[in-house]
């Protein structure tokens, strides 16, 4: 096993890790980075997959009477687009730039388990892998994203099984990651950083990790008991046995709202960090904007039953939650204007980070509009199950977290990758995807209010339903062109001879960018003392006496030497790459497919697999001898 540690102290002078190279390094990696690129990629491969379903869903419903799927195809298709929009692109996306950028800005040299960082990757690929194989082991999951039981219990096909299991093991994934994230947080800040000296990014990574924490263990009980009654004959949601179907939708949306944050929070966390340094003015209002994210996590637990106004809950129980949805705008609407606040008489450069952050608020916030809407029991009542709600989540969704997504890749690729994305391909991109949003999701509001009903695979001419979903359809692939024309960008930009020097190519306000492009393996060849919020932006510009104007800081102040490290250099452990957290994590699915076909023996492989992986790792040692 390499060693990539060194001591300084002894030797007087700083000898860097040395960084793992080659296609093996990506199998051991526990670097953060590294795990924070693998979650990144993945992901975009998931995002383009379940834009391809997208294009499959919008091109069977581009005129009345499709023929391009069936019924059983258009329910697998739907769902698969759903579950893996939200489970395998969304979420992992998320957690690849925290995994990547929340200890550069807390200023530290990794996360605080860095073998659970790797084993949750390989979890959450290995989870992915499990459900697309459905399609070729049976049938994917076809009962939607939230998968309602009776007809999850009682459906003839394999699907919800799959569905089951693979949310099982999605959601040990981001538990261990959310476990880790929220301990780097509270425990691994450089000195002097106190919490409100965190960027909004950090917390907001906090805010999320928390939620995950305390909302998946619901959807994994659940997702066990729809297992159970599908497996071993139990009957918790058989209205027939004495179960009770609506307990699955109350299970579902306790996990299932805190989940919609948990989807949206990293994009305001990342319009939090774009605004200030594309405005060239500091986070208007940054302690409001840490407390309504705060707040709208504790009231993201207390409005689920909003999901369920039509399921016969009652009056009383309809108002209560109708409040309380109407509630959490309110958090909600304190950070949009402080986002105004921000950019109110701010020096602007319309980046594309900056222009697919302005986009996406505005897109939110057309989506948070409609969702008040939906908070008025009797008017929800004609909107649930309608493509009204189509266009809402996908305004909310998509709108605000993939525009965020886009700003953020913008913005931090340099620090990455060490070069810069093309900016002229960037505007096209944004403009390209900006119309080609609205087109596909604005008329989905017009078909909902018309009666078009979603998760339906064809429509009747009679309906006059046709013209705007035929400009849906359009708008859809002028979405898939914008996506494509990213991806071209990526390959010109890294084609050409890498910049001289990306280290901060924004002059921008917090730690990652005081570090090289990309950063080194040890992040910080000195863990910095902060001062103060934006503490990278004050060490670059300090306050003339005479002028009160900021002026540039004496050459070196920015990145140099901590008067508090006087005592000479730290040593830098890092622990050592390891395989072991991919060999625990290849023991999920292969319990799954045990589970799945009854296979106990291959259930015993699989805990085996498992419990080798675990120990491998437990007695291994966390830093190699050599640094004695
Ligand atoms: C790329 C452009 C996209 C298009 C054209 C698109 C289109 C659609 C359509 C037409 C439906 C409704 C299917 C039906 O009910 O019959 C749908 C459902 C859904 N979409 Fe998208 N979508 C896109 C991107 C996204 C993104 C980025 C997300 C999330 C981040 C997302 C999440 C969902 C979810 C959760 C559902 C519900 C699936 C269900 O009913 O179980 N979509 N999408
Ligand atoms: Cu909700």
């Amino acid at each position: 096993m390499a060693t990539v540690t060194t001591t300084a102290r002894r030797e007087g002078i700083l000898r860097r890790p040395m960084a793992m190279t080659g296609v093996r390094s990506w199998f051991t990696t526990i670097d953060h980075k590294k795990i924070g690129i693998l979650y990144g990629a993945t992901a975009f491969v998931f995002f383009v997959v379940g834009g391809v379903e997208a294009l499959l869903i919008r091109t069977q419903l581009a005129g009345p009477d499709g023929t391009l799927l069936n019924a059983d195809q258009y329910n697998e298709v739907f769902t698969m687009h759903g579950i893996t929009m939200i489970f395998l692109f969304v979420m992992p996306m998320a957690a690849a730039f925290f995994n990547y950028f929340i200890p550069l800005m807390i200023g530290a040299r990794d996360v605080a388990f860095p073998r659970l960082n790797a084993y949750s990757y390989w979890v959450f690929l290995f989870g992915g892998l499990f459900l697309y194989s459905s399609f070729f082991l049976g049938g994917a999951p076809n009962c939607g994203w939230f998968c309602y039981a009776p007809n999850s219990i009682f459906d003839p096909t394999i699907g919800p099984t799959f569905y089951a299991l693979g949310l099982i093991i999605t959601g040990i994934a981001s538990t261990a990651g959310a476990v880790n994230l929220a301990v780097t947080v509270i425990n691994m800040r450089a000195p002097g950083m106190s919490l409100f000296r965190v960027p909004v990014f950090v917390w907001m990574g906090l805010v999320v990790q928390l939620l995950l924490v305390f909302s998946l263990p619901i959807i994994t009980v659940a997702l066990f008991q729809l297992l159970f009654d599908r497996q071993f004959g139990t009957h918790f949601f058989d209205p027939t046995a004495g179960g009770d179907p609506i307990l699955w939708q109350h299970l579902f949306w306790l996990f299932g709202h805190p989940e919609v944050y948990v989807l949206i929070l990293p994009a305001f966390g990342i319009f939090s960090e774009v605004l200030p340094v594309f405005s060239r003015k500091p986070l208007f209002g940054y302690q409001f904007v840490v407390f309504s994210g705060i707040a709208i996590g504790f009231i993201g637990f207390g409005v689920w039953a909003h999901h369920m106004f039509a399921a016969g809950l009652g009056p009383v129980a309809n108002t209560a939650f109708g409040v309380s949805t109407a509630i959490i705008a309110v958090p909600t609407g304190v950070k949009i204007f402080n986002w105004m606040g921000t950019i109110y008489r701010g020096d602007i450069r319309p980046t594309s980070a900056m222009l697919f952050t302005l986009g996406g608020i505005m897109m939110f916030v057309i989506g948070g509009l409609s969702g008040v809407t939906h908070s008025i029991v009797p008017s929800d009542y004609q909107q649930t199950d309608t493509y009204y709600i189509v266009a809402h989540f996908h305004y909310v969704i998509f709108g605000g977290g993939v525009f965020a997504f886009f700003s953020a890749m913008f913005y931090w690729w340099p620090k990455v990758f060490g070069r810069l994305l093309n900016e002229r391909l960037g505007v096209i991109e944004f403009v390209l995807m900006t119309i080609g949003f609205n087109l596909t999701f604005g008329p989905m509001h017009i078909l909902g209010l018309q009666g078009m009903i979603r998760r339906t695979y064809t429509y009747p001419e009679s309906l006059g339903l046709t013209f705007w979903n035929q400009a849906a359809t359009v708008g859809a692939f002028l979405i898939a062109i914008s996506v494509l024309l990213f991806i071209v960008n990526v390959v010109i930009s890294h084609s050409k001879a890498k910049p001289a020097d990306v280290a901060d190519p924004w002059d921008a306000r917090t730690l990652e960018w005081m570090t090289t492009s990309p950063p080194p393996v040890h992040n910080f060849d000195e863990i910095p003392t902060v001062h103060a919020l934006d503490e990278f932006w004050h060490r670059k510009y300090v306050e003339d006496e005479r002028t009160g104007r900021l002026v540039p800081a004496q050459a070196g102040a920015a990145n140099g030497h901590d008067a508090d490290h006087a005592d000479g250099w730290q040593a830098i452990h890092l622990p050592s790459p390891s395989y072991w957290p991919l060999v625990a994590a290849l023991g999920m699915p292969v319990i799954a497919y045990g589970v799945l076909y009854s296979w106990w023996w291959l259930v015993g492989v699989g805990f085996a697999t498992a419990l080798i992986g675990f120990y491998g790792w437990a007695m291994e040692p966390s830093v190699s001898e050599e640094d004695g």
